[in-house]
């Protein structure tokens, strides 16, 4: 009996579990670009862009493969709308019985295809390292998650870094050595794709449909399927990963890229195999091109930070997207859409997402992440923000740097302290203080830095949850040995400009 193969727009991927169970002699692969799925939040158009574009590639490679596929353009009259939608119409329109998925990276669809009422077998995601049964196995009977143990768990397990059952070098995180400020960089950037036809007819549907969305649509630079997207891996390997590690922390205006390696967007969509990245990555170090901190600190993002992530969002369930541990409440700021603001280091970040759907970890973390944090705003409206604005964004990896990682939403279940830095870091990280019209040095006042006030206010307000935090003591230590008079000030003056930024000036 046929079956329908249902491949998502981020299972762009030959190996995909689904297209492994099914036969290419009868089954028929669905793929469908759907209003659901493009507008369940405003997605950057750049992101809809990359989306689109490389499903339709993908479908042409698939059929080149010896695939039928049903392939359901956005614009197509036919076109249900939504995932689901298209499974029943396709269906009907095939004769088929059953659906065979591999399980989306999103509870929201999972359910859908749980009740789609034609039967959808979901197989597992494999293009993971840890499994869902792995990290629960890990994760039962800890008193505390920490990212570190699991990712020393995914060394073991992959072999990668290894000498024997040691890690290479002797220390199994270069953390310490990679954050080193900058004034310059050599890296010129990711490479970037001249749109083709197939781009280019993608860029004109985005543009009449969704040109409203937050976002630049063009230039339109990405690469759309997985040769291009080795090619930049390739080009990141040369020219970007040698310096990687010693300035993976460091922002400079006007240099949205620094030496990141701009693949999340490409791993996250199937265009490149996460395993697959960091062996050409092992291998830069062991033909000794790339320093080994650099290496290091790379495969740590992939096989720690990002296979831990996607396992706490799994353990948490549904529900996580809404935790709100510290009852933050205030309304997501203009600002967060392009309003004016006087924050260099915020207004650089969002123009610089805006451009280009990207911004990397520590701009995501300290500059728009902290600010949100300090500032008290609803961690879900936060979380809608990342999810919409980054080309890399699906849920099973946002929620948990969003709601975990960046608000401490989940209470402290993925770490045991919140990111919160008053523009002491961020000046220190960056430049951006050099050209902002807040003073930097200034604690209190009409000039001083609002991070510096809103530090406090954060610490002060949130005494009861963090004070007796062992990694938090110095801070309260600090807070506490303050004259009074000057904790009144700095508490008034942070307060002040909360109620200034909620009645939306431009602070
Ligand atoms: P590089 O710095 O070059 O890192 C290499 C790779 O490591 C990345 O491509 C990515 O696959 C992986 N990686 C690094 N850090 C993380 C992390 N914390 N979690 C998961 N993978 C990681 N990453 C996403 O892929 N999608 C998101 O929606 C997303 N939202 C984020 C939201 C916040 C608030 C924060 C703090 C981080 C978020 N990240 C997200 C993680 C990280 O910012 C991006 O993976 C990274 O910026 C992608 O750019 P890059 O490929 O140049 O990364
Ligand atoms: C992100 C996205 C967008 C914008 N559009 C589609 C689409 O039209 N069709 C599709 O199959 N997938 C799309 N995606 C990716 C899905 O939203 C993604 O598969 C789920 O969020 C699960 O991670
Ligand atoms: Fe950001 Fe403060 Fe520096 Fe201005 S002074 S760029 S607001 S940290």
């Amino acid at each position: 009996m046929v079956k329908l193969v249902l491949v998502l727009g981020d299972q762009l991927s030959p190996g995909l579990s689904a297209l492994r169970a099914a036969d290419r002699a009868v089954d028929i692969v669905v793929m469908a670009e759907v209003l659901a799925e493009a507008s369940y939040v405003p997605h950057h158009p750049k992101k809809i862009a990359f989306c689109f574009a490389a499903m339709r590639k993908f479908a042409i490679w698939l059929t080149g493969q010896g695939w039928i596929v049903a392939y359901t353009r956005l614009d197509d009259p036919d076109n249900t709308g939504s995932i689901v939608g298209e499974l029943i119409r396709r269906a009907a329109g095939f004769g088929a019985a059953q659906v065979l998925a591999t399980e989306p990276g999103e509870f929201r669809l999972i359910t859908a295809l749980q009740d789609c009422p034609i039967p959808v077998h979901q197989v597992a995601d494999d293009r993971f390292i840890a499994s869902h049964a792995l990290f629960e196995g890990w994760a039962e009977g800890r008193k505390q998650l920490r990212m570190e143990y699991f990712y020393r768990d995914m060394r073991r397990l992959t072999g990668l870094l290894m000498e024997g059952d040691q890690p290479a070098g002797g220390q199994w995180n270069y953390d310490h050595d990679n954050r080193k400020s900058v004034r310059a960089i050599t890296f010129t950037g990711p490479l970037q794709f001249v749109p083709d036809k197939i781009v280019q007819e993608v860029l004109d549907l985005v543009a009449s449909r969704f040109g409203e969305n937050f976002g630049d649509l063009t230039p339109f630079w990405f690469a759309t399927d997985a040769d291009q997207a080795q090619a930049q891996l390739d080009h990141w390997l040369i020219h970007g990963l040698p310096q990687y590690g010693d300035f993976q922390d460091a922002m400079l205006a006007g240099a949205p890229f620094m030496y990141h390696a701009l693949v999340s967007f490409y791993i996250n969509a199937g265009l490149l195999d996460p395993l697959d990245v960091c062996r050409r990555a092992e291998a830069e170090w062991q033909a000794g091109r790339a320093p080994l901190n650099a290496v290091e600190g790379f495969i740590r993002q992939i096989i720690g930070w990002r296979e831990y992530m996607r396992g706490i969002y799994f353990l948490s369930g549904p529900d996580y997207v809404h935790r709100n541990a510290l009852g933050h409440s205030a309304t997501l700021p203009a600002l967060f859409w392009g309003a004016p603001t006087k924050m260099t280091c915020v207004g650089a970040v969002v123009a610089q997402t805006r451009e280009h759907a990207y911004a990397h970890h520590i701009q995501r973390l300290m500059i728009t992440g902290n600010f949100a944090l300090l500032a008290g705003i609803d961690p879900y409206q936060v979380h809608e923000w990342y999810l919409a604005v980054y080309a890399d964004a699906y849920e099973w990896v946002e929620a948990p740097n969003v709601i975990g990682m960046s608000q401490f939403a989940d209470g402290g279940l993925l770490g045991s302290k919140p990111y919160v830095s008053s523009g002491n870091y961020i000046d220190k990280m960056s430049d951006y203080c050099k050209s902002c019209a807040y003073k930097v040095k200034d604690k209190t006042g009409p000039d001083a830095c609002p991070f510096n006030t809103l530090y406090w206010h954060f610490l002060d307000r949130h005494r009861d949850r963090f004070a007796a935090n062992p990694r938090m003591g110095n801070m309260y230590g600090t807070w506490d040995r303050m004259d009074l008079g000057k904790r009144g000030v700095i508490l008034a003056e942070a307060g002040a400009w909360l109620v200034r930024l909620e009645a939306g000036e431009a602070v």
